[in-house]
Parts: structure tokens; C-alpha cells; sequence
């Protein structure tokens, strides 16, 4: 993910440049800096966020290194576009929150690409013109084709899931107040329990459920319905030509999100950039990213008691309203 927000600030965003790429691994940071004209490579992240030349950072390093790093960048005064989830639970999460207020300023914008996608946006516009009446659920399918060894049971919650939470805040703009999980019957594919069905109420009543099925094997499919009182608006899985021969309608679904979501990394980088220009921030906030682990902590938690488990989190007003 990293090497693909080089390339898609390198070549396919206006008014930026990449100064330096860090990676782990030396030889991978080169092999991205040479591809996309980076001026330096480097192992360590924190040499480039505190770089005088660096005006920006873009974290996409594991989970579990996104708080301190966005804390860094917050500490060194610089914008930051921060991969989800903000962290793996909502009290590291929190420390970035705290960093922001004690900043004062609004730094971090969190990589929910989703926000920018034209499916999801045209979603909430056309329920925002009310010709369909309220929202009364929404049905979400999040399919990968394969997980990778590390994935648990909480991780496809915490790191995948995540991306419902924060996409059924934003079309229904609405709060999640509860949420229950069930688990399916276990693919032979999968290492953890795969599928699931998840389901959350929201402050408005409605439901949202969440299909997710990590271990799909078939390609990538992510898909929406959203039930209104006269009328049902969805978007499907791919954005590619349909061909009908020899009696089959087909059409080619991603292998992962990457192609899947491009049109919306591309926007979402770009409002980044010209948010830094404009000093009006756009997108998920780092409240937005607290909220959606609190809502996911909650989640973990019904995995293992199999209750419905209610979502409850002090509201900072101030730099978030
Ligand atoms: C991955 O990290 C993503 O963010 C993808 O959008 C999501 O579909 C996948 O399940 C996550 O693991």
C-alpha cells in the first residue's frame, strides 16, 4: 500500500513531490525512491518526518505503528494522511486525539478512501436529496479474495470492518450504537472464522449489516444497498465493462482493492494535497478514526462474548465539531 500512495502522489496527484521514502527494508524504500523520483531513501520513518524539506507525511507502515507515528508528525507541526485503521484499539487511539488538542490544530486526516469513492459519494448524495425517503438499513458486502497469515478472527474486525463503521457513519450520518457479531459456518479456505455477519444499530434506528468473507477466493467484491422508504440505491463491485457472449454476461472484479478503490485513492490524495494549500481539512478526521476503533473495540468484544455489545465513548468537542 506504501509503494502504491508513492505512485499515486509521484504520477497521478498535482502539487506535491516525494522528498523521501522510508520502508523497513532498505532495498524496497530504494526500488520505490528510484521508480518515483524520491530524493532519499531511508529505514527510519522518523528521519523523514522530522526532514526539514518533508512538508507532508503519508503513513501506510502496520497498524500498530500508526499512533506514534502520527504523534511524530503531529510533534513536528506536519499534515499527515494516516492509512486506517488510527490505531488497533481506541485507547492508542486516543494518544493521537490528545497530541491534536494539545497541538491545537487539526494535522491528521485518516486514509478512509472509501469517503472519496464515486459509488459511495453518489450514495449519499442521492439520499441527501430526500426523493427516497429516510434510510432505513443498509446491506454491505466486503469480500477479499484471501487474508493474509497474520489475520485473526479480531483483525478482519479491527482492520477490515473498519471501513463499514466508517462508511455507514458517513452516508447515514449517523452514529453506531451498538453492535452484535455472528460467526457463519467456517470456510475450509479460511484460518479464522470466515465468514461473518455483523450487525450494528444506529442512533437513528436503522440497521447496517456487514458481510464479510475474507477468504472469498474469487476476486475482490465490495458492494452496497441501501434500503429507503421508496426506493433502494446500491452500487456493485466492479467499475469494468460487461461483456455478454456464448449466452454469459460477464465482468472482471479486482484481485484486491487496490484496483478496486484507485479512483478514489487518487481523489482522496489529492484533496489531501490541496487541503494542506487550502488549510480546510477534508475527509476523516483522527476523531473519526478514534470513534470507528472505539465502535471496533466493541466489535472484538462481541466476537468473544457472542452478546450485542453497546458502543459508548466521551465526546471531545473543540477541534472536532
Ligand atoms: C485492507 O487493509 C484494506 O484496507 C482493504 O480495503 C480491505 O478490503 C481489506 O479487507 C483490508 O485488509
Amino acid at each position: 500500500m506504501g509503494a502504491d500512495h508513492a505512485r499515486i502522489i509521484a504520477r497521478q496527484v498535482a502539487g506535491a513531490h516525494l522528498v523521501a521514502v522510508s520502508d523497513a527494508d532498505i532495498a524496497r524504500a530504494r526500488s520505490v525512491a528510484a521508480e518515483t523520483g524520491a530524493k532519499r531513501a531511508v529505514s527510519d520513518p522518523l528521519a523523514v518526518i522530522t526532514d526539514q524539506e518533508v512538508g507532508a507525511v503519508l503513513i501506510a507502515s502496520p497498524d500498530a505503528t500508526h499512533a506514534d507515528f502520527a504523534i511524530a508528525c503531529i510533534k513536528a507541526g506536519k499534515p499527515v494522511l494516516c492509512e486506517k485503521p488510527l490505531a488497533p484499539t481506541a485507547a492508542e487511539g486516543m494518544r493521537v486525539i490528545e497530541a491534536e488538542i494539545t497541538a491545537g490544530r487539526r494535522l491528521v486526516q485518516l486514509g478512509f478512501m472509501r469517503r472519496f469513492d464515486p459509488g459511495y459519494t453518489e450514495m449519499k448524495g442521492l439520499l441527501g436529496s430526500g426523493r427516497y425517503g429516510e434510510a432505513l438499513a443498509f446491506h454491505c458486502v466486503h469480500r477479499n479474495a484471501s487474508a493474509p497469515p497474520h489475520f485473526d478472527s479480531a483483525a478482519a474486525i479491527v482492520n477490515s470492518c473498519v471501513h463499514e463503521v466508517d462508511i455507514s457513519r458517513f452516508v447515514l450520518s449517523v452514529e453506531l450504537s451498538s453492535v452484535r457479531v455472528f460467526r457463519a459456518k467456517r470456510s475450509r479456505h479460511a484460518h479464522f472464522d470466515d465468514p461473518m455477519l455483523v450487525v450494528f444499530e444506529t442512533d437513528k434506528g436503522q440497521l447496517v449489516d456487514v458481510e464479510l468473507f475474507l477468504n472469498a477466493q474469487y476476486g475482490y467484491d465490495v458492494k452496497g444497498e441501501l434500503i429507503c422508504e421508496t426506493g433502494t440505491i446500491s452500487f456493485g463491485p466492479s467499475l469494468h465493462t460487461e461483456v455478454r457472449s456464448a449466452g454469459v454476461t460477464a465482468t472482471s472484479l479486482a484481485p484486491d482493492w487496490r484496483p478496486r478503490f484507485a479512483d478514489a485513492y487518487r481523489i482522496q490524495n489529492q484533496a489531501w494535497i490541496d487541503s494542506i494549500s487550502s488549510g480546510r481539512p477534508v475527509g476523516s478526521s483522527a476523531w473519526d478514526g478514534f470513534v470507528a476503533t472505539t465502535v471496533t473495540d466493541a466489535g472484538v468484544r462481541s466476537l468473544t462474548t457472542g452478546e450485542t455489545v453497546a458502543i459508548a465513548y466521551e465526546k471531545r468537542p473543540g477541534l472536532y465539531q
